[in-house]
């Protein structure tokens, strides 16, 4: 058995930004899938929200996936995935919790609406966001380098990533795609795709349009 346990399930972002950590810092750990639409027996014990990802390192549980990537940037600290100064790490923290709280509720309001209303309000709340990402985060933060910090990748790069390689789904499902003005973006998403850590992990927009079909189609009844 390997020194972390991480409970995932293959379709969920929060999981993959847990498991790009792992990948990123070579850690050893055992996958455990979770099916969310059958939890097995005890999963609660583990998992006290019910939610994937939840780590498990030795008599320690951890869960909620913003929360995991910094223990785990602590307990195995090369690579360091949090810039070294107060201010850079301020500012980390600051883009993490605007992806939890601003571009994630706008994405998967954008995918699983089945308002049209409801679904063009989100396309122009998430094209603001991506406006800030590109003018306040890549212009501002990350000079000439390819990710969110310059030339060390971050947790705030593997916080995001996972809604981009989601991304076809938006495109397939709400016609919405990354707009070509935002160039710094399509840049970053590119550098991160051709990562060995995000590559390993990495599933195709196929997959994803596949899976994404129950939450972006309305069910007749
Ligand atoms: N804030 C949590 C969100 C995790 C989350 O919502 N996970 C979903 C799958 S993507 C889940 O486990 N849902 C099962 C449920 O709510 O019953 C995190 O960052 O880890």
């Amino acid at each position: 058995m390997s020194d972390i346990q991480i409970y995932s399930a293959v379709v969920c972002p929060y999981a993959h930004r847990s498991r790009l950590v792992l990948q990123e810092k070579g850690i050893d750990f055992d996958l455990i899938e979770i099916n969310l639409q059958n939890k097995p027996e005890g999963f609660i014990e583990i998992s006290p929200y019910g939610k994937v990802p939840a780590i498990v390192h030795g008599e320690h549980r951890v869960w909620e996936s913003a929360v995991i990537n910094e223990y785990l940037d602590e307990v195995f600290p090369n690579p360091p995935l949090l810039p070294s100064s107060a201010i850079a790490k301020a500012q980390a923290r600051i883009w993490i919790d605007f992806a939890n709280t601003r571009f994630v509720p706008a994405f998967s309001t954008l995918l699983r609406s089945p308002e049209v209303a409801q679904q063009e309000a989100a396309k122009q709340e998430l094209y603001k966001h991506l406006e800030f990402i590109e003018h306040e985060g890549l212009r501002k933060l990350s000079g000439n380098g390819p990710y969110w910090f310059g030339e060390s990748i971050s947790l705030v790069d593997f916080t995001f990533y996972p809604w981009f390689e989601r991304w076809p789904a938006l495109k397939h499902y709400r016609g919405f795609g990354i707009p070509e003005e935002f160039t710094r973006l399509r840049q970053w998403k590119k550098a991160l795709k051709q990562r060995d850590s995000v590559l390993a992990i990495a599933n195709s927009k196929e997959f994803y349009i596949e899976r994404y079909a129950r939450f972006a189609t309305p069910v007749a009844v």
